[in-house]
């Protein structure tokens, strides 16, 4: 070691970069299996195999984690900061090998251990830190900012336990705990030097300095710990290695002296848990908040932990002017859940640093870009004022004085209209006075964004409309991607080698290449190749079903698939109304034309919703009552596949024929399932809702199976919504309702699907289910006539894939980087890519 300066003792040869020769992975591999982790037999499980793959990849990624930091410090570079409650990750093994091209390397090792890549990836739980689309669009956008150089940095909360686990019982959810840390997670580094306090509770109190200028003061808190643990994230094949800071709360040291020197040692420990229980379980609500305190400490926690992290490195590299912060830094919010950290800048800035109030605002505001998931009413979050005055005093204050000065503006566009002020407060007045949080976000934001052209366009002209009065260079669309790499190249194989032999493997870090699939669509040969892929992307679906559902998919039928969370909005009604429809039509021997069909739907509930669980039992129920029955046996096959995940997706997405996003249109945001689904060459049956209308667009309306009310139709068919006269014309629908009514899903549990019964019914249904079966079921019977001739079915789903192009999240993420981030991506020189190889 030699001594550099006063306080860091650098090991030589470290700062050029590890030395890890690449082919000494098999003897790294060895070594960690031995040494590392003491072991010397393979076992059954391969987890320890597992666990030291994982290690040596780790070894690699480090070296160029490193690199890539000092060069964005080195270089003063302006970056982001991606705040998100939720990072959906998923497995890391396969994602990483590919990323670093590791692929023969590894798969040569392991053939020491007579094993393949495959299995011992079978060993790594899911990293389940979010519950759906938003989480896992959080993931998507880390791996493409890698890829695309561009110095990003994931701030997010390391859950002790993730996503729960779902499992049936008589085909109810049960929710188990997923402890997905138990066996270790060997991807990260803690880095506990770089710990942070997070305050809660306590009061303010004001004080004079000096100069006699007045400050308040947030005094006498129980802070809490926050320990960051570094995940890397690298890019394809640039030897780009980003980070995922996750934080992990903790209690501090004083805070148990205090208490154990007192000679209360329970309390001590007791005090020890409320501090630890803050990251200790994700909310696995998606769409509804419930405004929980622990909620809130969560999203405080997050917020004041991220940006201290940021705020301190500023001081560290620039000392305690702020006056270029803004040029290096922006802070993207996922959502409101971290909208928070608009606050938190203001009281850093303003109390910890003494900057006056509108130099901080002028900051906060150039920093801060809010992402908004959602137009349900039901999921846009407000707090408490009085929770918030106990929980977070000093945020509170900032929150008022931050709303005093936009309501000043408000007065100001509309002059004399006391209407507009109470709309647009961020206190919302009522018994209980709430802070509505969306509102907190766009007034603290340069920037607002929708994630699909639609769902911009609906809040621009309703959610929002006085906020984009106000503002109209705010808002803007960037409609969301899904990351090529693992939901092509990891997750589809065959196609991923198949698409690559045509032409070349360009496609997986510059998907709009993928449009060159175009020329095969009269190509018999390539027809052959195209469909033969396919069918053994269903085996391995077959496989799965069999072993998860004991229910027998054959790969000569359609799989028509639904998976997503359940919600109703998201109508696996509409879906299952569907298959009792062609259950009736086997039982009354009406099968011309039937093609068969094997129906997946898979999803979670959020565990207190009520009717989303009805859904998940009668989908359970109706498949009991089908495949048992003989006659349905040669056309209709159906499965719920527990406990759907990130995992589950990359078998069910490669093996789908049908891709069923039929949500009432203008509920569903974006949707990012239906480009996964796309990528892989499967047709969608939808509505004219959230990413599908581009979806249509991109692929052309003869190859995407179109149905149901548009959204500029809604209002109008809800005033006069009469869903009873529906039934009675439709004789499909007739059918359908006797069927359910008549209790043959339900035959020894009487009166178990009437919320159900009576939601379709309803003239108040604001998912107008009955509304759009008749079209349904119309555009359903096109999928089957199109179904029929499997040259042309083959060459629209060629055409889908070709036309996936612009749904990578590379193209998304160029989006952000140019209209919002303006960031600049990274280079590694070639010296230093020898240094970090040699
Ligand atoms: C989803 N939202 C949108 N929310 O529903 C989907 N919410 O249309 C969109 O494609 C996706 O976001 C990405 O933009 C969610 O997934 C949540 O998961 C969620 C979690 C907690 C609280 C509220």
């Amino acid at each position: 070691m030699s001594k550099q300066d006063e306080n860091v003792c650098v090991v030589k040869g470290w700062q050029e970069g590890p030395v890890i020769d690449e082919s000494t992975l098999k003897d790294d591999l060895t070594r960690h299996f031995y040494y590392s982790l003491g072991r010397d037999k393979v076992g059954e499980s391969q987890l320890y195999l597992y666990h030291a793959l994982a290690l040596t990849i780790r070894d690699r990624l480090v070296a160029r984690c490193r690199e890539t930091n000092q060069q964005i410090k080195q270089e003063k570079r302006r970056k982001t900061a991606y705040l998100s409650l939720e990072f959906l990750m998923g497995r890391a093994l396969g994602n990483a090998v590919l990323n670093l091209d590791l692929d023969e390397q590894v798969s040569s090792a392991l053939q020491e251990y007579c094993t393949s890549i495959e299995t011992v990836a079978e060993a790594e739980h899911d990293a389940g830190l979010g519950n759906g689309g938003l989480g896992r669009l959080a993931a998507c956008f880390l791996d493409s900012c890698a890829s695309l150089a561009l110095p990003v940095v994931g701030y997010g909360i390391r859950y002790e336990y993730g996503m729960f686990n779902q499992s049936l019982k008589n085909g109810h959810q049960i929710e188990q705990p997923d402890n997905w840390l138990r066996e270790g997670h060997p991807w990260e580094l803690a880095a506990p030097e770089q710990a942070k306090r997070v305050k809660f509770f306590g009061h303010v109190q004001s004080y004079t300095d000096k100069h006699g200028r007045e400050h308040r003061q947030w005094i006498g808190c129980q802070d809490v710990l926050a320990v960051p643990y570094d995940v890397p994230i690298p890019g394809y094949k640039n030897d780009i290695v980003n980070t995922l800071r996750l934080w992990k709360s903790e209690a501090t040291d004083e805070f148990n002296l205090t208490e154990f020197n007192a000679g209360s040692y329970s309390e001590a420990v007791a005090q020890k848990n409320l501090a630890e229980q803050i990251t200790m379980v994700l909310y696995p609500n998606d769409s509804s908040e419930n405004g929980k305190e622990l909620r809130l400490r969560q999203q405080y926690f997050l917020s004041s932990a991220s940006i201290q992290d940021i705020v301190s490195q500023w001081v560290e590299q620039y000392g305690e002017d702020f006056s270029d912060f803004a040029n290096h830094h922006v802070f993207q919010l996922n959502d409101t859940h971290p909208s928070i950290a608009v606050a938190e800048l203001m009281r850093i800035l303003v109390d910890d640093y003494e900057l006056d109030w509108d130099n901080a605002w002028q900051i906060t505001t150039s920093t801060m870009a809010y992402t908004n998931h959602t137009l349900l009413p039901e999921a846009l979050e407000k707090w408490s004022v009085p929770l918030f005055a106990k929980l977070l005093p000093r945020i509170l204050e900032i929150i008022y004085e931050i709303n005093a000065r936009f309501l000043a503006q408000v007065a100001q566009h509309w002059p004399g209209d006391a209407n507009k002020q109470r709309t647009l407060s961020l206190i919302e007045e009522g018994d209980v006075p709430q802070i509505r949080m969306a509102y907190l976000a766009i007034v603290g934001s340069y920037s607002v964004n929708g994630v699909a052209a639609l769902h911009t366009q609906l809040l621009k002209e309703g959610l929002f409309k006085e906020f984009y009065a106000l503002w109209p260079n705010k808002f803007n669309n960037k409609t969301n991607g899904v990351t090529p790499r693992r939901w092509l190249a990891h997750c589809n194989p065959a196609l991923s080698q198949l698409i690559t032999e045509k032409i070349g493997d360009k496609w997986i870090s510059d998907f709009a290449t993928i449009s060159q699939l175009r020329r095969y669509y009269d190509d018999k040969n390539f027809h052959t190749q195209w469909q033969a892929v396919k069918r053994e992307n269903k085996q391995r679906l077959v496989d799965l079903v069999k072993a998860r559902c004991d229910v027998d998919f054959d790969v000569n039928m359609m799989f028509d698939v639904q998976v997503k969370r359940i919600h109703e909005y998201k109508r696996q009604l509409l879906n299952v109304l569907h298959v009792i429809h062609l259950y009736d039509r086997i039982r009354r021997g009406d099968t011309q034309n039937l093609v068969p069909r094997c129906v997946l739907l898979g999803g979670k509930a959020a565990p207190g919703y009520y009717m989303a669980k009805k859904i998940i039992k009668l989908i359970n129920n109706v498949a009991e009552v089908v495949n048992k029955d003989p006659l349905a046996a040669p056309y209709l096959r159906v499965a719920f596949l527990p406990n759907y995940n990130v995992t589950a997706m990359e078998t069910i997405c490669p093996a789908t024929d049908l891709s069923e996003q039929v949500s009432t249109a203008g509920k569903e945001a974006s949707g990012t399932g239906n480009m996964k689904f796309m990528m892989n060459g499967a047709l969608t049956i939808g509505t004219l809702d959230g990413a599908n209308i581009e979806i249509r667009d991109a692929v052309g309306a003869d190859n995407f199976f179109l149905f149901g009310a548009q959204a500029h139709e809604i209002d109008d068919i809800k005033s006069r919504y009469n869903p009873t006269n529906l039934i009675e014309q439709n004789s499909d629908l007739k059918n359908v309702m006797q069927l359910l009514e008549s209790g043959q899903f339900n035959l020894f549990e009487p009166s178990l699907f009437d919320d159900i019964v009576n939601a379709i019914k309803s003239p108040h249904d604001p998912w107008l289910v009955a509304h759009d079966f008749e079209s349904y079921i119309k555009a359903q019977k096109q999928v089957e006539l199109a179904y029929t001739d499997q040259t042309h079915w083959t060459q629209m789903s060629i055409l889908n894939t070709a036309a996936s192009g612009i749904f990578s999240s590379d193209r998304t993420i160029s989006q952000y980087s140019e209209d919002i981030w303006h960031l600049t991506p990274l280079t590694i020189s070639e010296t230093d890519l020898q240094a970090t190889k040699s």
